[in-house]
């Protein structure tokens, strides 16, 4: 039996707007796919055959001989996605579809595919695999227990090695501390995708993945905010910290995920600690917590001050902040990306990317938009951070289009000779 695993190509903010290719120093087009495939293909039984399909790179509706196609994709993927499966079910084959679209969106997703599967998927994989040999998929397959990381095997990240290509060669892949997050930040997926029970991976089961990209030349990526949560979380990567310090503090990372109030929450010693582990950047996720949705409005003075010195941590610690700012959230106005601008000079801010704010669906923003009237589309294709696909608070969607891409330009002229010094994974800008 064979299992085609396909990841549907979508557009990235380049491809949307290749004008910004000639202000906005990028050296990297393609990044890492998610690590849903590479975890299912850990799960999959020695007799079933395995291959990946990146659309990306090559078209992936091309004949098959696989029993099974599993189609893994999140919302900018989803328009993609559904012709993929329209392709490949009318070539005889059954698909079956997961990750974060086809969780959040099973309706919409149903009448495109044999069987969609809600929430981690290892929780039904090898249910489904065995159905599929039986001729007889559910048409819906769902987690019923919780999934313990501790039981899991190591994503199968070599899949994605193997398929690297002259057009396909990150510089970095995703490893996962933890999943789930009790939280409910308004524009986020995760505590419904994974949860709201906060699940630890072991520090081997991270390290082992860590060792295994170094040793492949690649570097990690931590992505995950929720790993500075105090309490277990923060324990966890504190203890996570420390390990690497003992093998040398040369940990091949190219930036760990946290936000502004995880910044200004997390003790000195633990950044410190970050520091000597090798780490030389953060990853500054921007517009889902209190202090960044409020400190470019003009009205919350507080707001930019602790913003201001979310970053001044961040230097002090000799860890660089790559910051992702959000643009059009309900209380941006007309003047939020000079202010924007003038924090950056202020604050000294070398690196930064810019999201149009985007209410992804299942998320507590959508939920409020969609009852406001305020969604203007499902063209699930441009839900994609690149493109306003609701209708702002303070500005016109036109409005809020263009200064989305002043800002990139506004950002980047003039910043290049500065990013120069930095190290060529450092001053990658995935857009
Ligand atoms: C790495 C990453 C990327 C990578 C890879 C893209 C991708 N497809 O995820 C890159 C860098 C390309 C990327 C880009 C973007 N990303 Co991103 N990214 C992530 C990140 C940090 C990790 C993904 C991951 O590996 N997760 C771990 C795996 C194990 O989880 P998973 O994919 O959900 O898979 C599990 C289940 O879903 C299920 N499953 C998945 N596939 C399948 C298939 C089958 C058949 C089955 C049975 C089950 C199944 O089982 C898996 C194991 O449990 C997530 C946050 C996160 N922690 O998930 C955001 C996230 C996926 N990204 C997000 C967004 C918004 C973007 C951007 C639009 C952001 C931007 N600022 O531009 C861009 C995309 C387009 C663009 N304009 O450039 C959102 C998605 C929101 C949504 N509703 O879709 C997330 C959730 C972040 C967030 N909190 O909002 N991203
Ligand atoms: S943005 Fe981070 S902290 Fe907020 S709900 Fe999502 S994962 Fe949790």
């Amino acid at each position: 039996m064979k299992v085609l695993f396909v990841y549907p190509r979508f557009r990235r903010h380049a491809e949307c707007h290749p004008e910004l290719l000639d202000v906005v120093p990028m050296n990297e087009y393609l990044g890492s796919p998610s690590l849903g495939i590479a975890c299912l293909a850990a799960m999959t039984p020695p007799d079933w055959e395995v291959e990946l399909r990146d659309d990306r790179v090559v078209p992936a509706d091309r004949p098959t001989d696989a029993d099974l196609v599993a189609i893994s994709f999140f919302t900018p993927a989803a328009t993609r996605a559904f012709e993929l499966a329209r392709w490949f079910r009318a070539a005889g084959k059954p698909v079956v579809a997961g990750g974060i679209f086809p969780t959040m969106m099973p309706e919409a997703t149903a009448p495109h595919v044999d069987a969609v599967v809600i929430g981690e998927g290892e929780g039904s994989w090898r249910r489904i695999l065995d159905d599929a040999r039986e001729g007889r998929l559910a048409p819906r397959y769902g987690c019923d227990e919780r999934i313990d990381p501790a039981t899991l095997p190591p994503p199968r990240i070599e899949l994605y090695l193997e398929a690297e290509h002259d057009r396909f060669r990150p510089d970095d892949y995703p490893v996962q501390i933890s999943r789930g997050c009790p939280l409910s930040c308004h524009a986020c997926v995760l505590p419904t995708s994974m949860t709201r029970a906060l699940r630890l991976f072991p520090l081997d089961h991270v390290i082992d993945q860590l060792d295994r990209l170094g040793g492949a030349g690649k570097l990690a990526c931590l992505t995950e905010d929720t790993s500075w949560l105090p309490g277990r979380a923060r324990n966890h990567l504190a203890a996570l910290f420390e390990r690497l310090v003992e093998r040398g503090g040369r940990a091949s990372i190219s930036y760990v995920g946290t936000s502004m109030p995880m910044l200004l929450l997390a003790p000195p010693a633990l950044l410190a600690s970050a520091k000597r582990a090798g780490i030389d950047m953060f990853y500054l996720v921007g517009g889902f917590d209190p202090i960044t949705m409020k400190a470019f409005t003009g009205r919350d003075p507080q707001a930019l001050a602790r913003a201001e010195e979310a970053i001044a941590r961040a230097h002090d610690a000799g860890i660089e902040p790559y910051t992702s700012f959000l643009l059009g959230l309900d209380d941006d106005d007309e003047g939020t990306v000079d202010r924007i601008l003038e924090f950056a000079v202020r604050t000294g801010l070398r690196k930064a990317e810019f999201a149009v704010f985007t209410p992804y669906p299942g998320t507590p923003s959508w939920h409020r938009l969609l009852a406001e009237g305020r969604i203007l589309h499902h063209r699930w294709h441009e839900y994609n951070d690149a493109n306003v696909v609701f209708r702002p608070a303070r500005m016109s969607p036109e409005k809020l289009q263009g200064e989305y891409l002043r800002i990139w330009r506004d950002f980047y002229a003039g910043r290049a000779a500065s990013l120069a010094s930095l190290p060529r994974e450092q001053r990658t800008i995935q857009f």
